[in-house]
């Protein structure tokens, strides 16, 4: 290996993924006994995703799953991120359905006999319609409907799965569902966010309990989307700005895992919006703390800030523009707010870190049976390499997962983002590996940025 290839390479052991989600990529809603979620309920309300596009069949994964998992080899990755759907797995009356969990057996089984460890995330926003009903995640209830489904599948899958993850996103199944409306249930209320926020919260806690109590084999943690915040100036209004957005987007859920505490000189400005913060008990932040085995990012973009007066709003800042190109999210491309994060994650807690996902949809085009998707790999090209700075400065970080494997239902907007390695004809379900797919293969097998991409650095 010529010194080049060798400073290029990460540690041995370095765990090579990709990512998906049930209600993204499963389809067969009514099969098998899953009963609906709320996204179900979601998806088939007019107006709120776009096109009216549903996951009624997404990617049909929950009959393809072998296939998919075909791909998954032959890309060469280590291991495969999904999420269990819990509506197939508690029925509505909070039995156990069998076939529920002997889907998720049988796919697990193969993922193992092709050498590829399942990282299972246990919940992924597609909460039961049933719970939902009963106040969802307004409703303090809902964390023992919770640990009574996780403790169901500790029991199931305690010996064939190495990783669990908790909670996916706390930030957006809060505040894009209870506080901005843009996810399901689809409300728009601070106080609620902040409440459905502290539930999800503690929902994990008591699921790390549990785990260590059932003896878990394995390791567990939880997955936060972590944006970098940067004031768009050095004056003091845009530097509280900031710090202010990071306390919205990040701290509000870093502070209690690594800390026990929320960030307290937040709390007034909360007020108007939230009121008293009574939904939170004394002896929830022990619960939330409980130690994890690592802590999974999901990062995108980074975020600039500036100070905004006339936005009387929760935070009061106004996102500026750096001018960078962007992803067909609309999301700038700055690799090096992920090497700040990550720098800064360093700080807050000595576990290992793992990025769970990162990724990005672009206008992907088959041309003669291919999609030459070059601005994909620049994307993930740019963030590996950045990851590759913070490892050899000997940051902490064990694995990193593509955000995704397959193009799927990209949430609110429907079918109209693709962000999968694999291109997916919605139509005929047929697959087709894109130019990164290729890419991403050469990466794992070398176990560092592959030569073909080196230009675009
Ligand atoms: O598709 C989502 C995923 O479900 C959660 N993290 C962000 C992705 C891209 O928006």
């Amino acid at each position: 290996m010529s010194t080049n290839e060798s400073t290029r390479a990460f540690p041995k052991g370095f765990l090579w993924g990709v990512a998906t989600a049930s209600y993204q990529i499963e389809g067969a809603v009514n099969e098998a006994g899953r009963v609906p979620s709320i996204w179900d309920t979601f998806s088939h309300t007019p107006g709120k995703v776009f096109n009216g596009d549903t996951g009624d069949i997404a990617c049909d994964n929950y009959h393809r799953y072998s296939e998919d998992i075909q791909q998954i080899s032959d890309l060469g990755a280590h291991s495969y991120r999904l999420s269990l759907s819990w509506p197939r797995i508690m029925t509505e009356t909070g039995q156990v359905n069998q076939a529920g969990l002997d889907h998720y057996k049988r796919l697990i089984d193969e993922l193992l006999e092709r050498g590829i460890d399942p990282a299972v995330t246990l919940y992924h926003w597609d909460l039961p319609q049933w719970i939902e009903d009963d106040g969802g995640w307004l409703n303090r209830d809902t964390v023992g409907y919770y640990t009574q489904y996780v403790e169901t599948v500790f029991r199931h899958l305690n010996d064939t799965v190495p990783k669990f993850i908790t909670q996916n996103e706390p930030w957006c199944a809060s505040m894009l569902g209870y506080g901005l409306g843009h996810h399901a249930p689809g409300l728009r209320d601070w106080r609620k966010a902040y409440r459905a926020a502290h539930h999800l919260l503690l929902s994990h806690g008591e699921a790390v309990k549990l785990y260590r109590a059932m003896g878990g084999k394995g390791q567990i943690g939880i997955t936060l989307n972590l944006t970098h915040v940067y004031p768009g100036s050095s004056s003091e209004a845009d530097v509280a700005a900031a710090r202010r957005q990071d306390i919205f987007l990040n701290r509000w859920f870093l502070d209690p895992l690594t800390k026990g505490s929320y960030p307290s000189e937040y709390f007034e400005r909360l007020r108007p919006f939230v009121g008293p913060l009574d939904f939170i008990r004394d002896e929830d932040m022990e619960s939330i703390s409980t130690e994890f085995d690592f802590l999974g990012v999901n990062f995108y973009n980074p975020a600039h800030v500036v100070d905004d007066p006339e936005d009387n709003s929760l935070t009061g800042v106004k996102q500026v523009s750096t001018g960078r190109e962007r992803t067909a999210m609309g999301w700038e491309i700055e690799p090096e707010g992920l090497y700040d994060l990550l720098k800064r994650l360093q700080d807050c807690t000595d576990k290992p870190l793992y990025i769970t996902e990162n990724g990005a949809a672009f206008e992907d085009v088959v041309v003669d049976g291919r999609v030459a998707d070059t601005e994909r790999i620049a994307y993930l090209h740019g963030h590996i390499a950045a990851l590759q700075r913070f490892v050899a400065e000997g940051g902490n970080l064990k694995g990193y997962y593509v955000w995704s494997l397959l193009d799927n239902f990209e949430w609110a907007f429907g079918y109209s983002k693709r962000f999968g390695l694999i291109y997916v004809d919605f139509e005929t379900q047929q697959r087709i590996r894109k130019d990164s797919f290729t890419w991403f293969g050469q990466l794992v097998a070398g176990n560092g940025l592959p030569a073909m991409a080196r230009s675009i650095e």
